[in-house]
């Protein structure tokens, strides 16, 4: 089932589902090797999501600033490499909304607790802005909110759940966006934690 947020942004309801189990398994997998961080912002605040990656970068953040880099900072090693199916999953949900030439080389994965929550943002940390963002949901479901190029546009809110699939491309790249505090919940494949992977052409 296939929703379009707006022009750029479509949602693929439960694209993912029937992958969910093996995708966090991978996750777990991944996280063995370079556990969850609570990283700082340059602000010096500490997020509330907790982050790992895999692929050939990975998103960090720090003092010095937003960055992709090939290693991790805290093992001082390469990213695991990113697993077959999260590469097809991502190229494929990025072929239905109309971008066929994507080839993830970074795959961002976010872990939020009860309560965890990011606060509105761009994501322009990235060198292509005509690459799109592909996104996977997996476990407790979240309130995602979505505004328009400006922070003081006015927001929409969207619920993502298990499975579902989201690629942000195009007039939707540069959308200010943002997930509220994550409510209290059990999810019999996750628990208390709501998974999700950023898939992104970093460089
Ligand atoms: C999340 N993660 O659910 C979201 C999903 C992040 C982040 O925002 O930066 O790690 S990705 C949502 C997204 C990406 C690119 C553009 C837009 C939304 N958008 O235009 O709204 O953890
Ligand atoms: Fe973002």
């Amino acid at each position: 089932w296939r929703e379009e947020l707006c022009p750029g942004a479509v949602v693929l309801r439960g694209a993912a589902l029937a992958d969910s189990r093996e995708l966090l398994k991978a996750i777990d997998n991944i996280a063995i090797q370079v556990p969850f961080q609570y990283r700082a912002t340059p602000g010096g605040y500490a997020m509330s999501v907790a982050m790992t990656n895999c692929g050939d970068l990975g998103w960090v953040t720090d003092q010095q600033g937003y960055r992709y880099q090939p290693t991790s900072p805290e093992t001082l090693r390469q990213w695991p490499a990113m697993p077959d199916l999260f590469r097809t999953l991502a190229i494929h949900a990025a072929r239905e909304a109309g971008f066929s030439d994507f080839m993830p080389d970074a795959c961002l994965i976010n872990r939020y607790q009860i309560g965890a929550k990011m606060s509105l943002h761009q994501d322009k940390d990235e060198e292509d802005f005509g690459q799109p963002i592909v996104s996977i949901s997996l476990g407790l479901p979240a309130v995602f909110q979505f505004g328009g190029l400006e922070r003081s546009d006015k927001t929409q809110r969207v619920n993502l759940t298990h499975g579902d699939i989201v690629v942000w491309g195009g007039p939707a790249r540069l959308r200010y966006h943002g997930i509220l505090p994550l409510k209290a919940g059990e999810h019999s494949l996750t628990g208390q934690y709501r998974f999700n992977l950023t898939f992104r052409k970093a460089h």
